[in-house]
């Protein structure tokens, strides 16, 4: 009886504690990859594991739509709208890729997922900074 009331108890508890684990939302560059060289225009991919592209607008839980920071050395305030600029490019449609070309020379680029209203999420959804070089 005991035992299985302590069976019972580490199955209630450990579930939730898998579910979370596997929820943690992740953003990333497919492509490039940090040290890449590229050349003339180029294609960047977005990936996202645990959460969901949704065009802004669509206000629904657990998914936002990318923006690329292009050569930003700080990132812009994470509890309102991510402004608008060369910088900072909204993939509002739900897009998943883009191309671009930049001068010759390095450039960082790096991800961030905004809400419908291109908010970033309470724990803010950031990539890992990367470096190319334009050839
Ligand atoms: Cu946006």
């Amino acid at each position: 009886m005991k035992l299985t009331t302590l069976i019972i108890a580490v199955i209630v508890f450990t579930i939730p504690i898998l579910a979370t684990a596997g929820d943690d939302p992740t953003l990333y560059f497919i492509t490039p990859q940090d040290g890449d060289v590229v050349s003339g225009e180029f294609t960047i991919q977005f990936g996202l594991r645990g959460m969901g592209v949704a065009p802004a607008g669509v206000e629904q839980e657990k998914t936002g739509h990318h923006h690329l920071l292009i050569d930003l050395d700080t990132l812009p305030p994470m509890d309102t709208p991510l402004p608008k600029s060369e910088q900072v490019r909204h993939f509002g449609g739900g897009q998943t890729e883009t191309s671009l070309s930049l001068p010759p020379g390095k450039h960082t680029l790096q991800l961030v997922l905004g809400n419908y209203a291109h908010i970033p999420h309470e724990a803010p959804v950031i990539s890992k900074k990367i470096t190319i070089t334009v050839k």
